[in-house]
C-alpha cells in the first residue's frame, strides 16, 4: 500500500506570505532531481550536513534565490537523502518550485509522509511520530511538555521496560512447556505474581494520566450559566481581564454565545458565556439564545452556575433554584462550580449562612470588583487537575495509546486470573502473548499497514 521507494516533495511550511517558504523532498533521488534546477555548485558532490547558495532555474529563467540543505540517508529525518530548499516565502515562487520538482521526477507527498518514512525506515517509534504532530499542534506549556516528553522516547522507554519484563517471564514459563513430563517450574509464581503487580499499576496509573492528558491536548471547556443579569458576561471579562462581552443591567444582554480562551497554569480553557435562562422568555431571539446555552451547558466539561446574591436576599427562589441545580448537574455527572456573585453589595456573612450546606462547592465573589477571581481560576484548575498533575513523566495524551493501555490492563488481568486458578502454562503464555501485542501495538513494534495509514493521514502534508 505504502510505495516508500519514489521520491516525494511538500511544501512544508504554511501557506501564505512569509520571510522564506521551505520545499522538502526526500526519497533516493532527491538530490540528484534538486540538481537538476539548481544553478550554483554540483550538489552531487556535496558533503552531507551542508549549505548552498544558488538559484533555482526553469530553463533560462530564474525562479529564486535559494538555499539548499542537504543530508544523506540514514543520517536525515526521514532517514533518506532529503534536500530542503528554502525559498522565499511566496505561494508563487514555491508552486513554480514544486512544479519543477515534480516535472523532474518527485511526485507529491501524502499527509503525514515524511514522519511515516521517518517511523519505517526506524528512525521513531508511533509515539515519537505522533508526538510530532502533537508538538506542531501545541498550543500550551503543558501540551508541549507532554509532547516533547514523547518525542523524546519518554513513554516508549516505559513500554519498552514493560516489555522487556514481561518476555523474561513468558521464556521461562515457555521453557516449562518444554519439560511439561518433569513437572518442574523455572518460573518463580511468587516473582511473576509481583511482576503482573508491578505492570498493572504502572499500567493503570498510565491510563489514568488520559482524563488529564486529554485535557492537556484538547484544553477545557467551561460554560458559565445562569440566570439574566447574575453578571455572567461581567465574570468573562474579569476572568480575561479585558471587557470582551457587553455589560449591562438590562436583563437579557447577551443573546449569542462567546467563547475566549484562557491559559490557567499551563491549561487552555475555552470560557463560554451564554445567554442567561429564564423561565418565562416571548422573545424569539432570546429564546433561540436560550436554547444555545443550554447547548452549551449540555457540551461542556466544566460549567460555572452563576447566581446574584443581591438578588437571593430578596428572594427564597434563587437559592432553591441553586440547590436543584447543583442536584441536576450532579445527576448528570456535568463537573461543576456553583459561584454566588455581586458579593460586594449582598455581603458575605448572608452568603455563607444561606449556602452553608453546599459550602464546600460553592465560592462567593464579585466579578465586578474582581474579588475572589484567582480563588475561582484555582477551583477550576484544580477540578480538571484533581491533583494529578504531575510535573515529571508520562502523560497519555492520545486516545490510540489509552485504547491500548486498556487492552494491556484486561490481559494483565487475565493472567493473573489463570495464575489464580492454576491454569497451564500454554495458557497463561497466550495471555502474555496478547498482552505484549497491545503494548507493542503503541509503540508500532506490531501494527497494520491500515493502521499506519489511519494514524499518518491525520498528520498534514509535508510533515
Ligand atoms: N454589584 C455588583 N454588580 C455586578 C457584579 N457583576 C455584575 N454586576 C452588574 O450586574 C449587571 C448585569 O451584568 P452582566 O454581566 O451583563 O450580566 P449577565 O449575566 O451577562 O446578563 P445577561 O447577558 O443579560 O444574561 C450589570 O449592571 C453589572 O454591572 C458584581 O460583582 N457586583
Ligand atoms: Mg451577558
Amino acid at each position: 500500500m505504502f510505495n516508500l521507494t519514489d521520491t516525494i516533495v511538500a511544501i512544508s511550511t504554511p501557506p501564505g506570505e512569509g520571510a522564506i517558504g521551505v520545499i522538502r523532498l526526500s526519497g533516493d533521488d532527491a538530490i540528484a532531481i534538486v540538481n537538476k534546477i539548481f544553478k550554483g555548485k554540483d550538489l552531487a558532490k556535496q558533503a552531507a550536513h551542508t549549505l548552498h547558495f544558488g538559484k533555482i532555474a526553469d530553463g533560462e529563467i530564474t525562479v529564486d534565490e535559494v538555499v539548499v540543505s542537504l543530508y544523506k540517508g540514514p543520517k536525515s529525518y526521514t532517514g533518506e537523502n532529503v534536500v530542503e530548499i528554502s525559498c522565499h516565502g511566496s505561494d508563487y515562487v514555491l508552486q513554480q518550485v514544486m512544479n519543477l520538482c515534480f516535472s523532474n521526477g518527485a511526485r507529491m507527498a501524502r499527509a503525514g509522509e515524511f514522519t511515516l518514512r521517518a517511523f519505517m525506515k526506524g528512525k521513531m517509534d508511533l509515539t515519537q511520530a505522533e508526538a510530532v504532530a502533537d508538538l506542531i499542534a501545541s498550543h500550551s506549556a503543558t501540551a508541549h511538555k507532554a509532547a516533547i516528553h514523547n518525542l523524546r522516547r519518554g513513554f516508549s522507554e516505559d513500554l519498552k521496560q514493560m516489555r522487556e519484563q514481561l518476555i523474561q517471564f513468558s521464556a521461562l514459563i515457555e521453557l516449562e512447556l518444554d519439560f511439561s513430563q518433569e513437572d518442574v517450574e523455572f518460573a518463580d509464581r511468587t516473582k511473576f505474581y509481583e511482576l503482573i503487580d508491578r505492570l498493572t499499576h504502572a499500567t493503570q496509573q498510565l491510563a489514568d494520566s488520559f482524563r488529564l492528558g486529554n485535557v492537556i491536548k484538547n484544553g477545557v471547556s467551561v460554560a458559565i450559566i445562569g440566570r439574566p443579569n447574575a453578571g455572567k458576561s461581567t465574570l468573562l471579562n474579569a476572568l480575561l481581564n479585558e471587557d470582551r462581552a457587553i455589560v449591562s443591567d438590562i436583563a437579557g444582554t447577551t443573546r449569542d454565545t462567546i467563547e475566549e480562551t484562557l491559559n490557567i497554569n499551563g491549561i487552555l480553557f475555552r470560557l463560554i458565556d451564554t445567554a442567561g435562562i429564564r423561565e418565562h422568555s416571548v422573545d424569539v431571539i432570546e429564546l433561540q439564545g436560550i436554547e444555545r446555552s443550554v447547548e452549551a451547558m449540555n457540551k461542556a466539561d466544566v460549567v460555572i452556575y452563576l447566581f446574584d446574591l443581591v438578588e437571593s436576599r430578596k428572594s427564597k427562589d434563587i437559592s432553591d433554584e441553586v440547590f436543584r441545580k447543583k442536584e441536576e448537574l450532579e445527576s448528570a455527572g456535568i463537573k461543576y462550580l456553583l459561584v454566588g456573585n455581586k458579593a460586594d453589595e449582598a455581603g458575605e456573612a448572608h452568603a455563607t449562612e444561606t449556602f452553608k450546606n453546599i459550602h464546600s462547592k460553592t465560592l462567593f465573589i464579585s466579578a465586578k470588583n474582581k474579588n475572589n477571581i484567582t480563588e475561582l481560576k484555582h477551583a477550576l484548575y484544580n477540578l480538571v487537575a484533581q491533583g494529578q498533575v504531575k510535573q515529571e513523566g508520562t502523560i497519555v495524551t492520545n486516545a490510540r495509546h489509552y485504547g491500548a493501555l486498556q487492552e494491556v490492563l484486561k490481559s494483565l488481568h487475565d493472567i493473573k486470573n489463570g495464575m489464580d486458578n492454576d491454569i497451564p502454562g500454554d495458557l497463561i503464555s497466550l495471555d502474555i502473548r496478547r498482552c505484549l501485542y497491545f503494548l507493542g501495538e503503541i509503540t508500532g513494534e506490531v501494527t497494520t499497514e491500515d493502521k499506519l495509514d489511519y494514524i499518518f493521514s491525520k498528520f498534514c502534508i509535508g510533515k
